[in-house]
């Protein structure tokens, strides 16, 4: 995993921006095969607003979303699952969680 600037914290999936400026970030997941198969997840500011939701409704069902953020140092994005009630069955390892500084 590439972690420029040490912003990202394994242990808990969250980046803290080290400096203030303009970021991109992905997240993308399939859904499970079985059980509840509508689950959305979000790339979330500063744990309280979603800035952009992937939503897969069905089996196997790929999402992503992508978002271009304006950040100030110490700004917090993490993923969270953002239905509630849904379980995030993700499938196999196609999932994951990206971002870098554009300017
Ligand atoms: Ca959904």
């Amino acid at each position: 995993m590439t972690n420029v600037g040490d912003g990202y914290v394994t242990a808990t999936g969250s980046f803290t921006a080290p400096l203030g400026g303009v970021y991109a970030f992905s997240v993308f997941f399939q859904n499970g095969n079985s059980g509840n198969v509508d689950a959305d997840v979000a790339i979330v500011l500063n744990a309280e607003t979603q800035v952009c939701k992937a939503d897969a409704t069905s089996r196997r069902d790929a999402a992503s979303c992508s978002v271009v953020l304006e950040l100030r140092e110490g700004d917090v994005v993490d993923v969270r699952g953002a239905n509630e009630g849904a379980k995030l069955d993700f499938y196999g390892i196609d999932h994951g969680f990206s971002g870098f500084l554009v300017g």
